[in-house]
């Protein structure tokens, strides 16, 4: 009988939890790995159980200044797709909205994805052209997505205000019927419990205080609980890169923000999709506890404040409340912040760097949650190899100098 399995929970359950399992362990750092990651967030876990998976490189740590899933992967709304307009952003998008159909399957835990369509409203004329554009990019790339009239909007979603006259009226909509949601923190609980599982080290309460270098080479790791010797660092910090990175003096072209969000109190199924309302900066779907989840844009100003504040609030209920008339009925429960790091382009980086052994997966912005599966497995890729991944090497550090960005800031929708 598998040890997960229905019986064992109802066995946890009588005995009060006696024997329960820890889902992974809490080991003391080892003075030396093949390779730190620096960063427990979704993107971190899943380099690291790739890289012991994919590459066989088990002797590794992955070392997190609070608890694993704390930083924006346990913060975020959870939307899943990949309908960017780039070619290399729709390969890395789609590979990772891919391997999030078999995640569950995979890492034997449920991820409670769920593929419950998703669709980008058009509510003026420059945002139904700009939008068919894209629509054109994804079909081009094989994507299943297609443009839908006002009359299918209100179809898929009937809570949805198809008056003509309103101030921003719906002119239709883009439509990925694959895309949908997820459940953070089980992505990252299922991607450390499947690291731990093959002998990675997850050594949690201990923030990264310094990176070593001699030379042009990393030679280790500073940090709370001493210092780790290692040849290699994957910096995989969100929100915090570019403070890690210039731990071993490098500059990132990465401005950190805070990115809001908030949910409502719990009622019954009204919106069974995901709805994104980029002109007015908002975005609704609902829970399976009954929440409305929504959010809006980012912080307009630099921050590190990790917390949500009262006019986010009010500003992005009052965007969406004429698009969403219910909404004005609802008391909203709580709300939250994370910080998040911005690239100029709006794409990530996920690269080496000018110091030899020293790599940095970034810049996911307010969308990486949909990423951390294909961006895990190309980053470990590339640890592995000392070399880009070909999905990966578009995403070098070094376009900003070379002037190859991969422009993404309509595609980043809402949350630009
Ligand atoms: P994180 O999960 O933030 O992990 C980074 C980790 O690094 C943190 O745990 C942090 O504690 C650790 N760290 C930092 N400094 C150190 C140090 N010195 N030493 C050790 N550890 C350190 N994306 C989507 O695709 N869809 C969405 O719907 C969506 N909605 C969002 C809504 C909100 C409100 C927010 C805030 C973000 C949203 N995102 C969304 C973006 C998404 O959450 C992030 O892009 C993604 O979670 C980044 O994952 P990560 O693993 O890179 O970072
Ligand atoms: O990337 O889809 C997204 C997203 C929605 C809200 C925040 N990010």
């Amino acid at each position: 009988m598998n040890r997960y399995s229905v019986f064992s929970v109802a066995r946890n359950a009588m005995n009060y939890n006696k024997d329960w399992e820890r889902a992974w362990r809490s080991p003391n750092p080892k003075a030396e790995y093949d390779a730190v990651i620096i960063g427990a967030g979704g993107h971190g876990l899943a380099t690291a159980y790739y890289l012991a998976k994919e590459h066989k490189m088990t002797n590794i740590a992955v070392i997190e200044k609070g608890w694993l899933g704390g930083g924006n992967t346990g913060r975020n709304t959870t939307i899943i797709r990949s309908n960017y307009l780039q070619e290399p952003s729709i390969a890395i998008y789609e590979l990772s909205r891919s391997l999030y159909e078999g995640l569950s399957q995979e890492l034997n835990y449920n991820m409670m994805f769920s593929p419950r369509g998703l669709m980008m409203l058009c509510q003026t004329e420059h945002e139904l052209r700009a939008l068919k554009r894209t629509w054109h990019a994804n079909r081009h790339a094989g994507l299943d997505c297609r443009m839908i009239s006002p009359k299918e909007v209100k179809e898929i979603c009937p809570i949805i205000n198809d008056d003509p006259n309103a101030r921003y009226p719906i002119l239709g909509a883009y439509y990925q019927p694959r895309g949908g949601t997820g459940r953070h923190d089980a992505v990252a609980w299922g991607y450390a419990r499947g690291a731990d599982a093959m002998g990675v080290d997850i050594i949690q309460n201990c923030a990264v205080t310094g990176i070593r270098r001699e030379g042009g080479k990393v030679v280790g790791v500073e940090t709370e609980r001493g210092y780790i010797k290692t040849k290699r660092v994957g910096v995989v910090a969100a929100g915090h890169t570019s403070v890690v990175m210039q731990m071993a003096g490098v500059n990132m072209p990465i401005e950190s923000v805070c990115l809001q969000a908030l949910v409502s109190e719990p009622i019954k199924p009204v919106i069974d999709c995901v709805v994104m309302a980029n002109t007015v900066h908002g975005y609704m779907s609902q829970s399976d506890k009954g929440e409305l989840v929504i959010g809006g844009g980012a912080d307009s100003y630099n921050n590190y404040s990790q917390r949500g504040s009262f006019p986010a609030l009010e500003h992005t209920v009052t965007a969406l409340v004429e698009t969403f008339p219910i909404i004005s009925r609802l008391r909203m429960l709580r709300l939250w912040g994370g910080i998040v790091d911005m690239t100029g382009d709006r794409s990530p980086i996920l690269s080496g760097t000018d110091v030899e052994g020293l790599y940095v997966n970034c810049g996911w912005g307010t969308g990486g949650f949909k990423a951390i599966p294909g961006s895990g497995f190309v980053f470990a890729d590339t640890i592995a190899n000392g070399r880009p991944h070909p999905i990966a090497e578009p995403f070098s550090l070094n376009r900003f100098a070379e002037g190859r960005l991969i422009d993404e800031s309509v595609a980043a929708a809402v949350a630009h």
